[in-house]
């Protein structure tokens, strides 16, 4: 695919959203073609499923519902939004991605491994990122800032949120383990650091690859590797 995919991985409050924010501005000031999305989420469909699995009054959801929801979301996120990009060499930045449902259903939910990776194969059509951030922090203090930012939005914690720490740490724990099977992809960033230091590792990591291209600004972004 001409684009470049890049996705920003990692558990509660870890800082993804922050990050990828800042990229994109970084990207675009240097006169390069991104967009962001998110997922779930990033299409009206994806909008509306995204709400059933975040409401916190959902307490009956099944694992397996779940699943199919997180896979149904991402399906029309890949059809509608960023196989047409990358199709179009842009750049996507996506806020999670297949990683999260291998974190959260399978290492969270324990849900078999196997079936998850066909459901993403699936839902995403061959579809795969060029290159992944994962902020990596520990559950407790990831949970801590989310805490701040409900209070002070005077929200709730949505339904995810609301897991007991055991579940967090599985995820964090699934999270490591697709990153040392996938240390080319993956950039592992210590996410307790400050916000300017990790911007700082993203864009270098994101202007090499750029630069590797060998492309200018505004132009397409030829295939990565
Ligand atoms: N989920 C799943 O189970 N399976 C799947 O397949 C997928 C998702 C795709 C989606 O929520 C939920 O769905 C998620 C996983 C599950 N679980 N939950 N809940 P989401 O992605 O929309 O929400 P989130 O992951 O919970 O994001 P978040 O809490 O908004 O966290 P974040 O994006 O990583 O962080 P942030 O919004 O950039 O920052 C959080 C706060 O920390 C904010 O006040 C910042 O100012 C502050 N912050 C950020 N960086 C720093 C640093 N470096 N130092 C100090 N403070 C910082």
């Amino acid at each position: 695919m001409p684009g470049l995919f890049v996705t920003f991985e990692g558990g509660e409050g870890t800082g993804k959203t922050t990050q990828l924010k800042a990229l994109l501005a970084h990207l675009r000031a240097a006169g390069w073609d991104a967009i962001e999305t998110r997922d779930p989420g990033g299409t009206p469909i994806g909008k509306q499923i995204r709400g059933l699995l975040l409401d916190p009054e959902n307490t009956r959801m099944a694992a397996a519902s779940e699943l199919f929801l997180y896979e149904a979301s991402r399906a029309q996120l890949v059809h509608e939004v960023i196989r047409p990009a990358l199709d179009a060499g842009r750049i996507v930045l996506c806020d999670r991605f297949t990683d999260s449902t291998v974190a959260y259903q399978g290492y969270g939910r324990e849900l078999d491994l196997d079936l998850i990776a066909r459901l993403n194969a699936m839902a995403t059509d061959g579809v795969r990122p060029d290159l992944t951030f994962l902020l990596d922090l520990d559950p407790e203090a990831g949970l801590a800032r989310a805490t701040q930012r409900v209070t002070q939005r005077q929200e709730r914690h949505d339904r995810i949120e609301e897991e007991v720490l055991a579940f967090h740490q599985r995820v964090r724990a699934g999270y490591r383990a697709i990153a040392a099977a996938e240390p080319g992809r993956v950039a592992v960033l210590d996410a307790a650091r400050g916000m300017a230091e990790i911007e700082g590792d993203i864009r270098r990591r994101v202007d090499e690859l750029l630069r590797r291209s060998g492309r200018p600004p505004g132009s397409r972004v030829p295939a990565s590797g």
